[in-house]
């Protein structure tokens, strides 16, 4: 029995909000686990200090698969990426403990590995084509095997995914949401130009990716994958909304490029049609917004069974706590397909001390016991929350739109 006797929800910004759930057990051991959802970060911290924390007082740590079917089954309103960031939060900090325990790092509870690394993909983005491709070829010479290209659209002042002059991107960027202008003809004629130039750029020993960010329709989906299959895209993410899963179908029937799909689902429900039907190649789905360990590996279970890899969801916002595990879990699972990776600035590393390694575009979890991730509590005590929600889109005609 490790009985928990208490826990904490720790709130930070060193430079961007993060929230950190820690349990801590009789026997002195205590794990941590990301709770932190981009722009809704205090609901989570609510959900876990109001309606999660004093439920856990006196449970057994050990007990994972028991706790998460408690919280789940338990919230009677099921789903929902609050209750399962909670939950994620509750499941990855089990983990840590019950590694830290057994004196072993969380991959080797989970089956030990099954590669040596895990490959990421970095970002590589500019104001322009230009701007993309000296990036893109930045991160080759830093050793990445994969990049992503986002550009700039001509004729938009901001775009998904492209920093601002000189900055870091960071997409939750205001107290209010910023709100943008989107025009889907003058990005389409934006992809595929990008794609010609950075194949004639890099070659084709480097996967390219490209993030729709759900802002094209089924059929202009299909139309912009097929206008980038000379250029074999390693997948083209998000190229519509997914609440309905069916509409992919119509993707499927016009283009092959590998589709990526998920980092906004929070329950394998969400993904089943997707998969089952074969009509993605990568499922997005991320420990923390997914219920955690627990529920990212059935989800992974199921996508093995149709031939879908996993391709985890990794930007900043989502903490090292979430890194961790991802290299973890990513590390061990059979169908492991791709890790994404924008590294967190140094003060954020220097908040959440860790054990994972970046080495020639793979990522390693390290061997510490648990999942080898520790907060630096008293220096995220000096970063005090700072609201900020993420952008909105418009059409140019006021129409709101998918950011
Ligand atoms: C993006 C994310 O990394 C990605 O693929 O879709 O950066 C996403 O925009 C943010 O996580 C939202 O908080
Ligand atoms: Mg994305």
């Amino acid at each position: 029995m490790a009985e928990i006797i208490s826990a904490r929800v720790i709130v930070t910004c060193p430079g961007r909000n993060f929230v950190t759930l820690r349990i801590e057990t009789r026997a002195g051991v205590y794990g941590l686990g990301d709770a932190t959802l981009n722009g809704r970060e205090l609901a989570v911290a609510s959900y876990l200090n109001d309606h999660v924390i004093p439920c856990l007082i006196g449970r057994d740590a050990h007990r994972i698969e028991d706790i998460w079917q408690y919280l789940y089954k338990g919230a009677y309103w099921r789903r929902g990426p609050v209750t399962m960031s909670a939950i994620g939060a509750v499941d990855m900090a089990l983990w840590d403990i019950k590694g830290k325990m057994a004196g072993l790092p969380v991959y080797q509870l989970l089956g030990g590995a099954s590669r040596e690394g895990c490959m990421v993909y970095g970002h590589a983005n500019g104001a322009d084509i230009e701007e993309t491709i000296e990036a893109a070829i930045a991160h080759v010479e830093q050793g990445y095997k994969a990049v992503r290209l986002q550009s700039g659209v001509p004729g938009l002042a901001a775009t998904y995914g492209v920093a601002k002059a000189g900055e870091r991107y960071e997409p939750a960027d205001g107290a209010l949401p910023t709100e943008s202008l989107w025009s889907t003809e003058k990005y389409m004629r934006s992809v595929a130009p990008l794609f010609e130039k950075a194949r004639e750029a890099l070659g084709w020993d480097v996967h390219l990716l490209h993030d729709v960010h759900h802002r094209l329709t089924p059929i202009e989906a299909g139309r912009l994958g097929r206008e980038l299959e000379p250029y074999r895209p390693f997948w083209v993410e998000d190229p519509t909304p997914a609440e309905n899963q069916a509409a992919f179908r119509l993707i499927r029937q016009h283009t092959n490029v590998p589709l990526a799909v998920g980092e906004v689902f929070n329950s394998i429900w969400d993904a089943k049609q997707l998969i089952e039907e074969q009509l993605i190649d990568y499922v997005r789905t991320t420990i923390v917004h997914a219920g955690g360990i627990t529920h990212i590996r059935r989800i992974a279970a199921l996508a093995d069974l149709y031939q879908v890899r996993t391709g985890c969801h990794g930007a900043t916002d989502l903490s090292p706590v979430t890194m961790a595990a991802a290299l973890h879990f990513g590390l061990s699972v059979p169908n492991f397909g791709i890790q994404e990776l924008m590294p967190h600035t140094e003060l954020t590393n220097t908040v959440f001390p860790h054990a994972y390694s970046y080495r020639h575009g793979m990522m390693h979890p390290g061997d510490a016991p648990g999942l080898g991730i520790e907060i630096d509590e008293e220096l995220a005590a000096k970063y005090e929350y700072t609201r900020a929600f993420l952008p909105v889109a418009r059409l140019e005609d006021g129409t709101m739109f998918n950011w």
